[in-house]
């Protein structure tokens, strides 16, 4: 596997000199600076490319860019509506201009409104580490006391609805306030930090687009731009939802093994696959990882590996440990490498695979400016057991 650590640009407080003391050897990175739906131009990705040689020289290890993610998807792409035409011909040309710079692996994803979701940012862990939760009682809470949405028991059981509201009385206002924070945009790469209003505005564009309707738009937008990423001999990845379930009434698509097989089918190329994110797929409890890996194998052009704990009420979960979780890495690891094997038969082929997130530790804590999930000292320690086992199982 080609050992990546995701990168937020020149602005990240982790820098390139922490992503080369971690042991990776690639950066994943995004020009997150370009807002959603403009084109990447063939000097925009080669500006990112040359800061990353300035700091690279003879003597340290040369990281080099390997995957875009994200170039992200705009809502009105995934809604069909407006400017969309232009907007995939935009998504199209930076297609075009990433791989005319020698990067041939690109993550995207179809979640509508909102990228992944948390809803507590420092849930504390038993060693005092902090981890990334998402609490499927404080989404019913954002939705009623947040948003002060109508009609929940549409979709929330008497139940559910009751649990919330005694949830939110042991909040206090900093834990309400975080609740808002880490759903409408307080975590990277999310397309913009909503207000309340465009919040609900974004809500109310999605309100009659069913799960049938979601799937067909990807499928269009899937024909229109695969035909070029095999012109420019780029792979892409589809990441699935984080969390794989449906949210605020709005379905989500790329969520099951079912899901995947209509996005995979919908275009037959293997530059149409998949990014395998084991923790974002482990976190719907139906979903079985391993044989979602095993089906797809030959369509996975990227793999983000985290693990999860998942909670009682099987909506609720937090990203554990990388080695402590539901998901069994040696196993997961094994079937990766064995895939990497059957690829290299002719030319040796190593799969991009960034640990994804890591938990806040020792002077993680203490950054003021800090991406959740993408601490330097956590990820350093989520990638070293990686290596690990990759180690041991070679
Ligand atoms: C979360 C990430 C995702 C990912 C995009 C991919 O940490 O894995 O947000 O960046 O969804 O398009």
């Amino acid at each position: 596997m080609q050992n990546s650590f995701r990168w937020y640009g020149p602005n990240d407080p982790v820098k390139l000199t922490d992503i080369r003391q971690a042991n990776a050897e690639y950066v994943v990175t995004s020009l997150h600076q370009i807002p959603y739906g403009e084109k990447w131009s063939k000097k925009d990705v080669k500006k990112r490319i040359d800061y990353i040689n300035k700091n690279n020289n003879s003597y340290n290890i040369n990281l080099k860019w390997n995957v875009v993610e994200s170039i992200p998807v705009h809502n009105n792409i995934k809604l069909r509506t407006k400017n969309f035409k232009k907007l995939i011909s935009n998504y199209k040309d930076t297609i075009a201009n990433i791989a005319s710079n020698n990067i041939y692996t690109i993550c995207y994803n179809f979640m509508p409104i909102v990228d992944w979701t948390r809803t507590q940012l420092d849930f504390k862990l038993p060693t005092d580490g902090l981890a990334l939760k998402f609490n499927y009682l404080q989404i019913i809470i954002f939705e009623m006391y947040i948003l002060k949405l109508k009609d929940l028991e549409k979709r929330y059981t008497f139940k559910q609805i009751k649990n919330a509201e005694k949830f939110f009385k042991s909040m206090n206002t900093n834990d309400i306030k975080n609740l808002k924070l880490a759903v409408m945009g307080g975590l990277p790469a999310s397309e913009t930090k909503y207000s309340i209003n465009e919040f609900k505005k974004m809500l109310n564009a999605y309100k009659k687009v069913t799960n049938k309707d979601l799937k067909q738009n990807l499928r269009e937008f899937i024909k229109e731009i695969m035909p070029v990423a095999e012109e420019n001999k780029v792979k892409m990845g589809i990441h699935p939802d984080d969390p794989p379930i449906p949210l605020f009434g709005v379905p989500r698509i790329v969520s099951t093994l079912e899901d995947y097989k209509y996005i995979l089918d919908s275009y037959n190329s293997s530059c149409n696959g998949m990014t395998f994110c084991a923790g974002s797929l482990a976190s719907n409890f139906s979903n079985d990882v391993y044989k979602i890996f095993s089906k797809f194998k030959k369509r996975v052009n990227f793999i983000h590996l985290r693990n999860i704990k998942k909670e009682k009420d099987r909506k609720s979960f937090y990203e554990s440990n990388h080695l402590k979780g539901d998901i069994d890495f040696v196993r997961l690891i094994k079937m990766i490498l064995k895939e990497e094997k059957r690829r290299s038969k002719i030319k040796k082929i190593e799969i991009p695979m960034r640990p994804d997130h890591g938990h806040s530790l020792l002077d993680d804590q203490s950054k003021k400016n800090f991406n959740p999930g993408y601490t330097a000292i956590g990820r350093l320690m989520g990638l070293s057991e990686l290596r690990g086992i990759i180690k041991s199982v070679i």
